[in-house]
């Protein structure tokens, strides 16, 4: 809702609050007096409503009139912490070789103090073209059909007052199954001091959440509209007016240009035939110069904080996504482990057609480990609980996870022949690899051990048949018992 209607809303309920007083308090005295001559039971009911009323009206109020939240930038961590989580990563046997050459190049830019300036948007919205223009004796790296950019590459470049710079040429975002090369051109911008955000008509909203996500990092940036030839100049003016509205408080300035590229066109000969030819349309990019001038006038140096900490912010994010991705590995290294000995367990105690039971020393196991490597504090009541809760779970359940297993038996005919006590076996394989991965998701989102969380994870987890995860059961089933009957 606009904050026009939302003020227009707010005036009309404060009118109709204060005409509502007025009555009220016209006719206060004269109800006060009927109001005593009511029996006690009328007076208590007649006095609630009015509250209830009142509390409605202040609360529409409050929602109409409610602060909105503001974007909060990414945070920008420390480099200390960060090479800290890093060096944990690697000690676990994470990848982490991305996250140090990143600040390996944090380290080389800084010292080689050059001013960077990035040419970012959506695919053929002419960034490689604009490179061309300002960097005119460069020769571009693209694919060899489409004149696609494929990977980020540098240019020299000079600025008419004199000053270099480097620039650097991106693959166009929005491709599709370009994710990868996506992921590279954001990250080069965020390597850059300055970024130019290349479109060619009116911004999408993906395009402004581009724009919105450059500038959460603090980036400065100049939104130039491409391929001005291509409107009049009354159009060209409307589309500026636009996109300066769309962009407000996230460019420092917005131009229109004409990065230029190339056009083909039939060419008549003298016998009369004709052939193709391609020809360089002359570019047209004075404004942005002049903008960009002014946004790179305080230099490399003058604007490196900036460009460091958005480096930083989103290392930072970086490496939040590798942690979660290990630390999920971790926990499906230890699910499997208790699955495991589930199954062993089973073997070893389980008659035939007896009522599966959850194996209390094991699950509690598996609830410690879990919330031990997610770092979320439990206690043993809580733990007891946890167990119990499942417990119950499983004695409702029961039917399902049998006639789950036995439809694995049925798909997987190999383990038929691992003799008596298999259906079990797979049984328990479900049951535990279903608490952990239940537990598992719900300490990551939650950070707690919520009992209600995990236990609805739980329920769907132990009915959930999908094949891929009943091959990885029957396989580890299978390995188990193989190993167990060896011994
Ligand atoms: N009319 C017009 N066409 C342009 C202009 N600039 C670029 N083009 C054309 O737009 C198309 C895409 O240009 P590129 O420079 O390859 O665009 P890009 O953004 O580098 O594309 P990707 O690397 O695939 O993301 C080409 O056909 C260019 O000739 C311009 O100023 N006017
Ligand atoms: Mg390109």
């Amino acid at each position: 809702m606009s904050r026009r209607l939302r003020l227009l809303f707010a005036a009309l309920a404060l009118a109709a609050l204060l005409w509502l007083m007025f009555a009220a308090a016209e006719r206060a005295l004269a109800l006060a007096q009927r109001f005593l001559e009511l029996p006690t039971y009328l007076q208590w009911t007649l006095g609630g409503l009015l509250l209830a009323f009142a509390a409605v009206g202040l609360s529409v109020l409050w929602w109409l009139l409610r602060p909105r939240r503001k974007r909060r930038p990414p945070p920008v961590p420390d480099r200390g912490s960060l090479e800290q989580r890093i060096g944990q990563l690697r000690e676990h046997g994470a990848d982490t070789g991305a996250l140090a050459a990143e600040l390996g190049e944090l380290d080389r830019r800084r010292l080689g103090a050059r001013l960077y300036v990035a040419v970012f948007g959506e695919i053929s919205t002419g960034k490689s073209s604009l490179i061309r223009a300002l960097a005119p004796h460069a020769q571009l790296v693209s694919d060899a059909r489409g004149g696609t950019t494929r990977a980020v590459s540098h240019y020299d470049s000079t600025l008419p007052d004199g000053r270099n710079l480097v620039l650097a040429d991106v693959p166009g975002s929005r491709e599709s199954g370009g994710e990868a090369r996506e992921t590279a051109a954001r990250e080069e911008a965020l390597r850059a001091h300055v970024v130019i955000y290349l479109c060619a008509g009116d911004l999408t909203r993906a395009q402004v959440d581009e724009l919105r996500w450059l500038a959460d990092f603090g980036k400065p940036l100049l939104l130039v509209l491409n391929k001005a030839d291509q409107w009049s100049a009354t159009e060209r003016d409307q589309l500026l007016a636009r996109l300066r509205q769309q962009s407000r408080g996230i460019a420092s300035a917005v131009v229109a240009i004409s990065a230029g590229g190339s056009e083909r066109y039939q060419r008549q000969l003298a016998d009369g035939s004709s052939e193709s030819v391609e020809r360089q349309r002359k570019p047209d990019i004075d404004p942005l110069l002049q903008a960009l001038s002014r946004l790179t006038a305080p230099g490399a140096e003058g604007l490196e904080q900036l460009r460091e900490n958005a480096v930083l912010a989103g290392l930072h994010q970086r490496t939040g996504t590798l942690e979660a991705q290990t630390r999920a590995e971790q926990a499906e290294r230890i699910v499997r482990k208790y699955a495991r000995r589930a199954i062993v367990g089973a073997v070893a105690a389980v008659a035939p057609g007896s009522d599966l039971v959850i194996q209390g020393a094991l699950a509690t196991g598996l609830t410690r480990a879990l919330a031990e490597l997610y770092g979320v504090k439990v206690s043993e009541v809580q733990i007891e609980d946890f167990v119990r809760q499942a417990k119950l779970t499983l004695r409702t359940g029961s039917s399902i996870v049998l006639a789950v297993a036995g439809n694995a038996l049925k798909a997987f005919p190999g383990l038929g022949t691992l003799g008596g006590g298999v259906l079990h076996a797979f049984a328990y394989a479900l049951i535990f690899d279903s608490m952990g991965r239940a537990l598992a998701a719900s300490l990551a989102e939650r950070h707690t051990l919520d009992q209600d969380d995990a236990g609805a994870r739980l329920k769907e987890l132990l009915a959930d048949a999908g094949s891929g995860r009943m091959r990885k059961l029957a396989a580890l089933t299978a390995e188990a018992m193989r190993e167990k009957t060896d011994d």
